[in-house]
């Protein structure tokens, strides 16, 4: 370190398995096609590697599947979170921060562990992972109510749930993978936005002591506190994985998203965060996640605009743009 975000790897990943409703596959589409890559490449300066494709995995996973250990689709989110990982890996190992763009918020068990293999063969370091969101994503199938695997990713992440070899998930331990579970340490892991969380999900951050700043928390004591005391507790030279789910956002801002909960981070609360892990150069990888375009609350096409616009900002401002006079930074 420091990782400079001046040469960035981006997948986009049109995943909607690890939840039922359709259209966070469009995600990507739709955000690019708004023209996220021109403002990071021609506005930033950054030197962009991508294949102009967004990756699906139809041809990898079943069309159907049952249930089963209360996981809707294992088999499909395992099978494309193990491919997305390797993506994830090959660019990551290059020295480029990561930005994947998806997708529902299963598809950071494969950049998490893509990113966090890579990190640790590069420098020989844990990452850290940011988890902006309403929600915990921590349930493990047991504690599950809905099945739906976006509810999960850190559970798997952190070997809370079973990923026996031959199992789904179970390429997470394997040899080919780099063969280090878990792959994050829940000391490692920071909330911010948090305002939805269950029961089972509560009793896992407290016994685990997970770190976690809750939609009153950021409130009470205001964001730059918020963000100073999550730098610190991550503490200096620390890689950063930043993992951005739009639903973080207040629902007015940013209604076009699957499980959008009221209560949420302001703008101005986001882009700071966003600038904060920019200006510690430390950030290895980033996923934007969970934007719905067809999700419309007002069936005007407004919201799903306005939600892209609000992913784009934060982007843009997690890999550098500046809307502030520098003293303004100091916090
Ligand atoms: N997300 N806790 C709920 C569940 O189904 O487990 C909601 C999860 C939402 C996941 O927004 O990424
Ligand atoms: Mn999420
Ligand atoms: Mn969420
Ligand atoms: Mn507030």
């Amino acid at each position: 370190l420091p990782i400079g975000p001046s040469s960035v790897g981006v997948i986009a990943v049109g995943f909607s398995g690890g939840q039922g409703k359709q259209g966070v596959d469009m995600g990507p589409a739709a955000i690019i096609g708004c023209g996220l890559l021109e403002e990071l490449n021609y506005g930033l300066g950054i030197r962009l590697h991508h294949d102009h494709k967004i990756h699906t995995y139809e041809d990898m996973v079943p069309e159907f599947e049952a249930d089963s250990r209360n996981m809707k689709r294992p088999l499909a989110v395992s099978i494309a979170t193990q491919a997305l990982a390797h993506q994830v890996y090959e660019q990551a190992r290059k020295n480029r921060c990561v930005l994947t763009l998806g997708g529902d918020h299963s598809i950071a068990i494969g950049t998490v562990a893509g990113v966090a293999r890579a990190t640790r063969e590069r420098l020989g370091k844990d990452i850290a992972v940011i988890w902006v969101d309403a929600h915990a994503d921590i349930n493990t199938p047991e504690t599950s109510d809905s099945g739906n695997i976006h509810g999960m990713p850190l559970a798997m992440l952190a070997s809370l749930a079973q990923t026996a070899p031959g199992t789904p998930f179970g390429w997470l331990q394997s040899k080919a993978h780099g063969g280090r579970t878990p792959v994050v340490d829940l000391k490692k892991l920071v909330y911010i936005g948090l305002r939805d969380v269950e029961e089972a999900e509560q009793q896992i951050i407290e016994q685990y002591g997970i770190k976690a700043y809750t939609r009153v928390d950021v409130h009470k004591l205001g964001i730059e506190r918020v963000l100073k005391d999550t730098l610190e507790y991550i503490g200096r030279d620390t890689p950063i994985h930043l993992s951005f789910d739009i639903d973080a956002l207040d629902p007015e801002l940013a209604p076009s998203t699957g499980t959008p909960v009221p209560g949420g981070l302001t703008m101005h609360e986001a882009l700071l965060i966003a600038q904060g892990v920019h200006r510690t150069r430390n950030m290895v990888g980033m996923d934007l996640v969970e934007i719905n375009p067809l999700e419309e609350p007002g069936e005007d096409g407004l919201g799903a605009a306005q939600t892209i616009a609000c992913g784009t900002e934060i982007v843009r401002h997690a890999f550098g743009a500046m809307s502030l006079r520098e003293d303004e930074y100091k916090m």
